[in-house]
């Protein structure tokens, strides 16, 4: 079956369920929860935002300390895992708590069909003031929104064009600021009698990670240490490990991503994108920017370094612009918390920080994401709740990005409608829950292209993962996570291990059946 057709009929069939559903919504009450008690939604998300660089869980490399109220105040998540690690896929399964192949959204170039049922509508229905305000990336205009304000695809740092309501507009500044800004704005003006449901949606930290004039020079005097797998070859894993496109060695642009001369680049339309993203700059955002880096890239050039020492060269550069635009969500993060708490919202608001996937941070020696290892499977998940999450929780549950929604409706008092695949874990935060799942499932699509990652599915429970690459390979990988933790011994091939295999493959279709992804 090609391509296209397989995307034709998902789409009939996505289109059929949500006529079904939404005759169902229009019967859905708030269950024993009176309107002025229901709880406000302030729904974080960034881009790439990984888990390895978030104090709160550990990072040994930076400092969030507005994220960290989130879990210090809240609860911590340790295993909220996304269905598919990409941008458009990932968002599109938070709204509507359905797997890409059941909403539509299987890779980043898809239209989201926006009649299908996502919580913001739902809550909108109830009579939520909703909105969205930052990245959207989903092609098609916000429904469900009382406002939305959105950048035209992935957007820009500097000076961005953002679409209010339909108008596209330039604003001066910097992004992560400006959304916060309009979020605040949005907050301030609206009605307060009625709870809201607010979508703060940061570009950051998303490649080509543009710190803002204020953190330029943060970590100049550091060394970011190196992850024990960034020299990994690969060597037990199948071709899709080694045919990737997203090594910080070989694959970092030196105008684009490194701030480098852009002359260095061989690849023209590479080398265009710099030369357009910097030309966005205004005289004195130039200056800044360019004595920045100024003396640094001078001393890169005169040191013409080869090899080894280039690689991680290029990992310092990359990581310390990342931790920049960090540093500067964490601060935002951290005006809006305030603004909550100034304004006697903290505790009748629910607090989500998330990002849509997580991200490589030189593990493997990779950028970007889109596998199912561990690194890019992981999601952030911090959330704080007051009146119904005990400060400090650590849960380390499975949770997937589809069962975000469901646990929105579940706080706000509404039915969860059934063709939304995930579960509210409500249950899991209080302690009530004792038949939670033990096993998720994964499926990864877009495939040719950036980066190079290959079509994939697979099963993870607690202590295994099994990985199918397919299209234009068939290549298993098995990992024991206990005994394994970075991923590096792929044991399928051992004989040994047929049984399990076996098991794993049996129950993998299983999930297969129930989520209704049967095709290939
Ligand atoms: C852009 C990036 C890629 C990235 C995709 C998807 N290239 O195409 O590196 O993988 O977005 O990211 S860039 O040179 O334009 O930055 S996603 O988060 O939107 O899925
Ligand atoms: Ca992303």
């Amino acid at each position: 079956m090609s391509k296209s057709d397989y995307t034709r009929r998902e789409f009939i069939r996505t289109l059929g369920l949500t006529t079904a559903a939404l005759t169902v919504s229009s019967k859905f009450n708030f269950r024993n929860i009176t309107p002025a008690a229901r709880p406000n939604l302030l729904f974080i998300i960034t881009d790439d935002h990984t888990a390895q660089a978030i104090s709160a869980y550990g990072s040994r490399i930076n400092k969030t300390p507005n994220i960290d109220r989130i879990a210090g105040e809240g609860a911590r998540f340790n295993n909220a895992f996304c269905t598919n690690s990409i941008c458009a896929p990932s968002r599109a399964s938070i709204l509507t708590g359905k797997y890409s192949h059941k909403n539509g959204v299987t890779d980043n170039r898809q239209v989201f069909n926006a009649d299908q049922l996502t919580f913001p509508l739902l809550l909108q229905q109830a009579g939520y003031q909703t909105a969205v305000i930052g990245k959207w990336h989903l092609h098609s205009d916000p429904k469900g929104f009382d406002y939305w304000n959105i950048f035209p695809g992935q957007g820009q740092y500097y000076n961005p064009d953002l679409i209010e309501m339909g108008t596209e507009k330039r604003y001066h500044g910097y992004a992560t600021d400006l959304i916060t800004d309009m979020s605040l704005n949005w907050l301030k003006n609206r009605n307060d009698k009625k709870p809201f449901c607010l979508l703060y949606q940061h570009k950051a930290p998303h490649r080509n990670w543009m710190p803002p004039p204020k953190y330029l020079n943060k970590y100049k005097d550091v060394e970011i240490p190196l992850p024990e797998t960034f020299w990994d070859d690969y060597s037990t894993r199948s071709a899709a490990a080694k045919e990737q496109e997203m090594r910080v060695a070989d694959h970092l642009v030196y105008g684009f991503d490194l701030k480098l001369d852009p002359k260095l680049d061989t690849d023209e339309n590479l080398r265009e994108m710099w030369i357009n993203t910097y030309a966005r700059f205004d005289d004195q955002q130039k200056k800044i920017w360019d004595d920045a880096y100024r003396e640094e890239n001078e001393a890169f050039y005169r040191a013409n370094l080869k090899g080894r020492e280039l690689a991680e060269w290029k990992y310092q550069r990359y990581m310390k612009d990342y931790l920049r635009c960090v540093d500067s969500v964490d601060e935002n993060i951290g005006r809006v918390l305030d603004y909550l708490d100034d304004n006697g919202l903290s505790e009748n608001t629910i607090v989500v920080y998330t990002s849509d996937q997580g991200f490589y941070l030189g593990e493997h020696g990779w950028f970007d994401k889109r596998f199912m290892y561990e690194e890019s499977l992981h999601m952030p998940l911090l959330i704080r709740y007051p009146d119904r999450i005990r400060k400090g929780l650590v849960n380390d549950d499975m949770i997937l990005n589809i069962d975000f929604a469901p646990l929105f409706l579940d706080y706000t008092g509404l039915e969860k409608p059934p063709e939304m695949q995930g579960e509210s874990f409500s249950g899991l935060i209080d302690g009530t829950e004792k038949n939670w799942r033990d096993a998720v499932y994964y499926h990864y699509y877009e495939y040719p292209a950036w980066h190079m990652v290959k079509k994939h599915y697979g099963i993870r429970t607690k202590r295994y993962k099994l990985i199918h690459f397919y299209y234009d390979i068939d290549a298993w990988e098995l990992y024991d996570l206990e005994k394994d933790p970075h991923e590096l011994n792929n044991i399928y091939d051992d004989p040994l291990n047929a049984p399990l295999v076996n098991e794993l493959k049996h129950r993998m279709s299983e999930l297969q059946k129930k989520y209704g992804d049967m095709q290939e």
